[in-house]
């Protein structure tokens, strides 16, 4: 094999955002972009010699190509072994399984989640370490330096071997084996969900429907809800991968799956509805005439889990990030479970998973999991889902309401103004801080402050802190806002608005969200100053 080097230069934008390097494809595009940012987590990582990588992505635009460049490389690293997903389609948590299960060093995973695809559209790269977990701070502060100082790549000038043809193939030293994507993360399924209960439940009459967004998630889908566990024929729906996502916005939430929610609103609704990402690690879970919304579904899975055979023994303690509802904290509180609010970022879970401290993790953007893997997993999240629905022979309704009725409800809702002029979201959170000293006590109609913070968080297991992780205020009574610019975009800033307030009184529990959170969501305005500030008249997106 002969390698190249080849000289660069920095670029200064390839700080690792809440998950990976995530820019615009043509961006991505520009000479040695992709390559520097790969060189620089070679040269984080460490040597090669003797390690196995695992390379894939979400199957977006640009992914294939990325694949190959990134397989000449890890050759040229001297990387013992690649092990790569069939035609560079691997999905964000059969990606960490595979990282699991083989051993591995590490792994690139070539996604920008939920954001849109195609020539114009997002692409990302990130990098997972061997515990199958995103690269926590110290990783990624490391590959940032890196990407500041970097002079040169080494690349295999041979090509990459054919992406479609399954088996080992050789460049130079480096074994690249050409892996099945679905065939290891639908066996560790079978491992932890009653396989035989869930599909003589669908063979009883339970039906459902799967939108996999034209996205990753269609193969693993058909190969498990329809081949494996009965399911119809077209349960599935967009399951055929597209480079672009069929045009679409590949985001479980009630905008763009919302041919999906209409259909769980309408009289030909099935049982259960769900929804994956772009790389098949978020969900949105439904039933008849009900939208679950992430927070709660976290709290209704960590309060069944035990019920699924994975997880019967119990499970060891639940972790949120902070920005998610404290629905799953009522579940800690009664079950007597340890509970853990982390930064955003599902890299944070990590060391509590790897500690043996949660079992089930989770977040109000859509992401659930347990200690199977190290990300978030769509899926597992459905197949849990359908293997309580199962046992307890309750609709998806009456489950939800029975879980606020023992544990109160959390009133939710999430407001994103995107691609907001950078400047002023900055100013706005500056501006939020500097007032965080004087807002203690502070009346706002019915609501009184009664503690503002920047939330900071110090790793029980390792002592690493975090801080600067987002505006929390706190009322009397319990009612939050909390405000905080993503970490995933592309274009400007996203504010994030997040509103909770907490409800025990059944009565209570069938307001409109809307209605319930009215009061802060005024409130929300006027001390963030928000349509001043981005001269937004509302969000873009409320989930
Ligand atoms: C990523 C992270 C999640 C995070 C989400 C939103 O998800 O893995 O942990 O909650 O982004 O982050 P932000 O609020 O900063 O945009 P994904 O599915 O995009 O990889």
């Amino acid at each position: 094999m002969t390698i190249r080097t080849v000289a660069t230069t920095p670029f200064d934008d390839q700080k690792p955002g809440t998950s990976g390097l995530r820019k615009k494809v043509p961006h991505f595009q520009r000479e040695n972009y992709a390559q520097n940012f790969i060189q620089s987590i070679f040269d984080a990582a460490g040597p090669g010699a003797g390690q196995s990588l695992v390379i894939g992505g979400d199957g977006r635009f640009f992914n294939a190509e990325v694949v190959r460049i990134a397989i000449r490389m890890a050759a040229a690293h001297g990387y013992g072994r690649l092990i790569v997903g069939q035609n560079g389609i691997l999905s964000t948590p059969a990606a960490s399984n595979l990282i699991r299960q083989r051993k591995a060093s590490g792994g690139l995973i070539l996604s920008a989640s939920h954001n849109p695809g195609g020539p114009e559209g997002d692409f990302g790269i990130k990098y997972n370490v061997a515990n199958g977990g995103p690269a926590p701070e110290g990783v990624t502060d490391a590959i940032y330096r890196r990407t500041r100082e970097i002079t040169e790549y080494r690349i295999a000038e041979e090509e990459a071997p054919d992406l479609s043809a399954l088996g080992e193939h050789r460049l130079g030293d480096t074994v690249v084996e050409i892996v099945d994507p679905v065939a290891d993360y639908a066996a560790l399924m079978e491992t932890l969900f009653d396989f035989d209960k869930i599909a003589a439940a669908i063979a009883g009459g339970l039906t459902l429907r799967f939108d996999a967004m034209h996205a990753v998630t269609g193969p693993y889908a058909r190969e498990i809800l329809e081949r494996r566990l009965g399911a119809p024929e077209g349960t599935v729906l967009n399951g055929v991968p597209s480079e672009d996502f069929g045009g679409g916005h590949p985001d479980p939430n009630v905008v763009w799956a919302a041919p999906l929610v209409d259909l769980m609103m309408g009289p030909t609704a099935p049982d259960f509805g769900a929804a994956s990402d772009g790389d098949g690690d978020r969900n949105m879970i439904l039933g008849r005439g009900i939208v679950v919304t992430p927070s709660d579904s976290l709290a209704v899975l960590a309060a069944n889990a035990h019920l699924a055979p994975g997880y019967r023994r119990g499970i060891a303690g639940i972790a949120r990030s902070m920005p998610t509802s404290a629905a799953a904290d009522r579940v800690a509180k009664a079950r007597g479970l340890g509970i853990y609010e982390t930064p955003t970022g599902w890299k944070f879970f990590g060391n509590l998973l790897d500690a043996g401290k949660v079992t089930i993790c989770g977040e109000e953007s859509a992401g659930t999991g347990s200690d199977h893997v190290r990300e978030k997993d769509g899926l597992w999240a459905v197949l849990l889902w359908l293997n309580i629905l199962a046992e307890k022979k309750q609709s998806v309704a009456e489950i939800v309401k029975s879980h606020w009725a023992e544990f109160g409800r959390n009133y939710y809702q999430r407001h994103d103004y995107e691609e907001v002029d950078a400047k002023a979201a900055n100013g706005l959170m500056e501006s939020l801080r500097d007032r965080l000293a004087s807002m203690s006590g502070q009346r706002f109609g019915s609501l009184v402050v009664q503690e503002a913070d920047d939330f900071s968080y110090r790793d029980p297991v390792d002592g690493s802190v975090s801080t600067g992780q987002g505006v929390r205020i706190v009322f009397s009574g319990g009612s939050r806002v909390v405000f905080r610019l993503s970490g995933t975009g592309t274009v400007g800033a996203t504010l994030r608005v997040y509103l909770e307030r907490f409800e025990p009184r059944p009565d209570l529990h069938d307001l409109p969200v809307e209605e319930a959170l009215a009061e802060l969501i005024e409130t929300a305005d006027s001390i963030g100053e928000i349509g001043k500030r981005t001269g937004r008249s509302g969000p873009d997106v409320r989930t």
